[in-house]
């Protein structure tokens, strides 16, 4: 998974009359089959099968990338950079396990694989990493560059982190020194009391309007300074508090522009770095669970029509969570309460032992069950149904106890340990319990998701579609959504399309992006069907 690189012109070539490889990119012919489903008059479902056809144009010169991190002298900002240090100058190093190479295990585009159809003479499978499905930067090949209100250079900021071996960062240390982040935003109210200390580089003043403009020439600059075809901006600094959402303020594109101009005590550093990233036309991703994404914001992504996606990268006991949650109710039992416990030492778990900063973290981790829920009414009794039966009318339907616990244990450093207990309902009045303990280096499953989240979200960017309509002509191609929610696979708390749901099941999101990728190539989703195998 470390440098492999697909030949010039791509690795894979679909022969059919649906794909066409011209010059400058991929035209693929995609029809979306669905089905439409009406209960009529009688109680009986009426299902009809719906499909349209799509052309998405994927532009292939992937030309060069900037990825800048707001957070970047913290533990993910530095081991994102020490590893495509690493990778890019094949630094190997020696650890108590003997000599290891560097590599980008846990990226779902570089180290794991799609089904692309079956090997006529033998019948099996043929499996192909991610990154050779449609051109794509190599995460070696990132310029890499950010803000953190600490000042110290990278070398320093990484032995800060206790991330990474020692024999590691020796080796790497002459290539971080030469990078100090750049002064960013601090307004106090936003992240822990406790992180005071680390604020020795921060834009001065308390202008807010000076500040976005401040961040949007950095933008520019980089952008220009690297000869760069997109810039990537991406949140891995210290969880925010929850922004209020006031009317007037934040409820709309105008009024949060305005807000920004009057410099409004509820507009959070992030939301002022999304804000540039979107004048600038620059994806911005959220790693962390605050409301950056406030209504006027989500509001005036769509109005540049620029991309924006988050929240809270989902590295390890949520993502596992949203697994197990699934398996439980898939398998038809029912989860009656899921309690899970998470101590670290990092400074993440720092920032989160203050109140306000840890409800934002709970509230994206106790999101994460709700679909499956709300899927199966035969386990869990609707609103509707409650209301039935009480005559009280009910807003929510049945839900398992969901708790989370986080507490910051210095000792740990990144180590984080994530117990998690699912108390489950069985058969004829059985109980059964599951736990679950999980120990690894929080940074070292986030930054993974860094490069998968940077590297689909420049790959989106070159991808546009128009409607194939079946009588008329088709219209000119245009950008996708605004919002990304093809990125969920990494993220805890999806944000979607504002009006449809948020998709939770990491089996589900991981289809729709394999099947989104297909798509661009003019391939139907194989699924697992697998008939050939069922049939004489
Ligand atoms: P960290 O505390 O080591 O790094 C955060 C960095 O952000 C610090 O260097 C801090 O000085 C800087 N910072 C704070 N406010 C800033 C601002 N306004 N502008 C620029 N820099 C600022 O934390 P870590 O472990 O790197 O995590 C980063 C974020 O990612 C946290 O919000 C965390 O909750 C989130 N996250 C981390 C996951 C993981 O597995 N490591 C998973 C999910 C989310
Ligand atoms: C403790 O919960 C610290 C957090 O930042 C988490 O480590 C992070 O959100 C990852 O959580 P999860 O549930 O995806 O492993």
């Amino acid at each position: 998974p470390s440098a492999r690189r697909a030949p010039a012109g791509g690795l894979i070539k679909v022969d059919s009359d649906n794909t066409l490889y011209e010059d400058g990119g991929i035209k693929a012919r995609y029809t979306d089959r669905g089905a439409d489903v009406v209960k009529d008059a009688d109680g009986r479902l009426k299902v009809t099968k719906t499909e349209k056809t799509f052309e998405f144009y994927t532009k292939s010169n992937v030309g060069r990338v900037g990825l800048m991190l707001v957070g970047i002298g913290g533990n993910n900002g530095t081991t994102v950079m020490a590893t495509n240090l690493a990778n890019k100058h094949n630094i190997s190093w020696h650890t108590k396990n003997g000599e290891q190479q560097p590599n980008y295990i846990g990226s779902l585009v570089r180290a794991s694989t799609v089904a692309l159809g079956t090997d006529p003479e033998t019948g099996k499978q043929v499996y192909v990493p991610i990154s050779d499905m449609l051109p794509m930067v190599h995460p070696n090949d990132f310029v890499i560059g950010g803000w953190d209100i600490s000042g110290v250079s990278m070398d320093k900021a990484m032995a800060r982190g206790k991330v990474l071996d020692y024999d590691l960062q020796r080796q790497l240390a002459p290539y971080m020194k030469e990078y100090k982040p750049m002064p960013s935003i601090y307004y106090p109210d936003f992240i822990a009391a406790n992180q005071a200390d680390r604020a020795d580089n921060v834009i001065p003043g308390e202008d807010k309007q000076a500040h976005l403009e401040h961040i949007r020439k950095d933008i520019r600059d980089f952008k220009a300074a690297n000869q760069l075809d997109n810039v990537i901006v991406l949140w891995t600094a210290n969880t925010e508090r929850y922004a209020d959402i006031i009317p007037g303020i934040n409820d709309t594109a105008e009024n949060l522009l305005n807000a920004i101009k009057t410099s409004h005590d509820e507009v959070s550093p992030s939301t002022i770095f999304a804000v540039a990233a979107i004048l600038e036309g620059m994806p911005f991703i959220n790693g962390s669970p605050q409301n950056t994404f406030v209504p006027g914001c989500i509001e005036l992504a769509e109005q540049k029509k620029a991309f924006i996606s988050g929240d809270d990268f989902k590295s390890g006991q949520t993502k596992v969570k949203s697994v197990l949650a699934e398996f439980l109710v898939n398998a038809g039992i029912k989860p009656l309460s899921i309690s899970s416990y998470n101590h670290l030492g990092n400074n993440d778990g720092k920032n989160l032992s203050s109140a306000k900063q840890f409800r934002s973290k709970e509230i994206s981790k106790s999101s994460v069950v709700d679909d499956m829920v709300a899927a199966n009414p035969v386990l869990f009794k609707t609103a509707a149904d409650l209301t039935e039966e009480t005559g009280v009318v009910t807003k929510k339907g049945e839900h398992p106890d969901h708790i989370v616990v986080i507490k910051h244990v210095p000792a740990v450093g990144d180590s984080k340990r994530a117990i998690d207990e699912y108390y489950s309902e069985l058969l004829m009045g059985g109980r059964n319990v599951m736990n679950i303990f999980n120990e690894c280096e929080d940074s070292l499953l986030a930054t993974p998701l860094i490069f998968d989240l940077a590297i689909l979200a420049d790959l989106l960017t070159r991808v546009t579609y128009r409607e194939v309509p079946k009588a008329g002509e088709a219209g000119e191609f245009q950008p996708l959504y605004s919002v990304l929610s093809l990125l969920s696979y990494m993220l805890k708390a999806p944000l979607v399309k504002p009006g449809t749901d948020v998709v939770n099941s990491l089996n589900r999101q991981r289809n729709a992006l394999d099947q989104f990728l297909k798509a661009c190539i003019g391939l139907e989703h194989q699924g697992d069907l697998l008939l050939e195998t069922r049939v004489w």
